[in-house]
């Protein structure tokens, strides 16, 4: 069957009033190279990652899924806050079964940069995902108007802001779940151990006791899995722009797998000026570490010589370090320049990061702190007591179990009922896994990471759906207080409740042997059933998941609605997804 390869849209560029934008996905099963090597994929309008989904804040967006895969699937619209009491489907919910079409409907009320993906099984791994950018409307400042710059510049760079290159950057699994991925374009040069001795490929040793304290069988897998590099010659994406734009911007979301990635360009700093969607005041960097999920818009000033610069992309965390590159290219003119075929990164100019991800020393290389950054414009979390204090451990009790609160939530049989659609379903999970308040409550989370006994702690990139939440700070040990406020009012190191990030996804601090903890505060908007879970996919799939009710006697069940397919009639406005991928 031949599958449509553009995606409509009804919005016409320059439309100034709010729109209803129309999209048709059409999700199937194929094959792709992306990093070279020939894998099996979920495939969204025939590519993957997926068409960008591009609105502008006002819009309502109708997007239809036709689901011609083998399997049901879902779509998460990752970051998106829906007002209203239940308008969206969220979470592990909504099965979008095969050859029954699905039409989201989605009020766009924020700006910047989401992505959509499966939350069903790991179909996400496997290729169920794409970016999405809600662009400003007329009424939207921009933090990017507080750089100070000449008018032209800033009309210039306000015009990079709602013309971004999409920069997906992901590790690229070759076998779903196993945590091995080979290492096209790699170098398969020395690797700085950093725990312990790594193979060519830049793994950790089977059975290195720190990141396999389950045991196991290492004599039994396959070595191509852990010890053979073989480097492919995968053309390298190119992001072409022109010296004359003076800027360029990226949305970058890292749509990944299991790990945390550092973006670089040669020889540039760059503007980071929204988080998760969300603008910030901008803060100039030339480094971004970037969890599983997490999304930063970047403005970077094309202030070097016209020329070739390698973007780099690297996980410095084990148990694999591996690098992958994109190329930005610059010249006076767009004219003359050859497209595609790149298939070496240009000579290194002044990077200021090495294949493991590590800042280069006497680089000049800085890091973005993203524990740092304050919502633009400035907003404060509500002060005083919360309402509800929700305390979750986080654990580790076997190799795949991930958990909150020491109970994995269950892996939900296809035709499980969404608890959107019947909340009482939730009396059939255990009480450890979910807790319900009232809407309007000011509610604390307290995140604590726990060692038992085995095994240490990667930094879990925490997702929160629906509304997000202020980060309230993180630390060493466990949380030293009952409620957030007393130990505010302790003045607890490393909790700020005055400027604190706005953000929907939260990084844990990692751990080897202590506790740590994390802390989130929001207000409750919003009568949803919602859920709380980390991004790394083998630790969700393992269970590691809490689900939040926000009671309401306005609560009435989520209605799904499905419609007559038609084939897309409207085919202007073609969004190009630039994409990379970090394997
Ligand atoms: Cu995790």
């Amino acid at each position: 069957m031949r599958l449509p390869v553009l995606l409509g849209a009804l919005c016409a560029a320059g439309m100034a009033s709010a729109a209803l934008v129309e999209y048709d996905l059409v999700i199937s099963q194929g094959n792709i190279k992306n990093d070279g090597q020939t894998k099996r994929s979920w495939l969204i309008n025939g590519q993957s990652p997926g068409p960008a989904i591009v609105a502008t804040k006002g819009d309502t967006v109708n997007v239809r899924v036709l689901n011609l895969g083998s399997e049901n699937i879902t779509i998460h619209w990752h970051g998106f806050f829906q007002p209203g009491p239940t308008v969206f489907p969220d979470s592990r919910s909504t099965l979008v079964c095969p050859l029954a079409p699905i039409t989201f409907h989605l009020r766009v009320t924020q700006t910047g940069a989401y992505w959509y993906h499966s939350h069903h099984h790991m179909q996400m791994v496997d290729g169920l995902q794409g970016p999405v950018f809600l662009k400003p409307d007329a009424q939207t400042v921009s933090s990017l108007t507080t750089l100070g710059l000449p008018e032209a510049d800033q009309k210039k760079a306000l015009h990079a802001e709602l013309h971004p290159r999409f920069l997906s950057v992901f590790d690229n699994q070759h076998k779903s779940g196993a945590g091995r991925l080979p290492g096209p374009r790699r170098d398969c040069v020395d690797i700085p151990p950093a725990v312990g001795k790594v193979t060519k490929r830049g793994c950790a040793l089977p059975d290195n006791a720190n990141l396999q304290p389950y045991g196991g069988k290492p004599s039994e897998v396959d070595p191509d899995l852990w010890f053979n590099c073989v480097p492919t010659s995968t053309p390298l994406e190119v992001f072409q722009v022109s010296a004359s734009e003076k800027f360029v911007a990226f949305n970058i979301v890292n749509s990944g797998t299991t790990w945390e990635l550092r973006v670089s360009i040669d020889s540039h700093s760059f503007w980071v000026f929204t988080a998760d969607g969300a603008y910030i005041s901008p803060v100039k960097v030339n480094v971004i570490s970037i969890p599983v999920g997490e999304r930063f818009q970047i403005l970077v000033p094309l202030d070097q010589s016209p020329g070739d610069y390698t973007i780099r992309v690297a996980a410095k965390a084990m148990p694999q370090l591996l690098s992958g590159y994109a190329v930005l290219s610059y010249k006076k003119s767009l004219l003359n320049i050859k497209l595609g075929g790149v298939t070496s990164a240009p000579p290194a100019k002044h990077p200021f990061i090495d294949y493991g991800g590590n800042v280069i020393s006497g680089s000049g290389g800085v890091l973005f702190n993203a524990m740092a950054i304050q919502p633009f414009p400035a907003q404060a979390p509500p002060s005083g007591p919360a309402d509800v204090t929700i305390r979750i451990s986080l654990q580790r009790s076997h190799a795949l179990t991930w958990t909150m609160n020491g109970v994995p939530l269950p892996t939900l049989p296809e035709q499980f009922t969404p608890l959107l659609i019947d909340p009482k379903g939730i009396s059939n999970l255990d009480p450890a896994l979910y807790t319900s308040f009232k809407n309007g409550s000011i509610v604390d989370i307290i995140l604590e990471t726990t060692v038992l006994g085995k095994g240490s702690h990667p930094a879990h990139p925490i997702h929160k759906h629906n509304t997000k939440a202020f980060f309230l700070g993180t630390g060493t040990g466990r949380f030293p207080a009952a409620t957030v406020w007393e130990a505010f009012q302790r003045n607890t190191t490393g909790l700020n409740l005055v400027n604190p990030p706005l953000r929907d996804d939260f990084n844990t601090p990692p751990t080897k042997e202590n506790t740590n903890w994390a802390a989130l505060r929001f207000q409750s908007v919003n009568p949803m059933v919602t859920i709380m879970h980390c991004h790394i996919d083998p630790h969700l799939a393992g269970g590691m998941s809490f689900i939040m009710w926000r009671a309401s006697r306005r609560y009435s069940p989520f209605r799904l609605t499905t419609r007559t397919f038609t084939e897309p009639t409207h085919t202007h406005s073609l969004f190009l997804s630039n994409r990379t991928s970090s394997d």
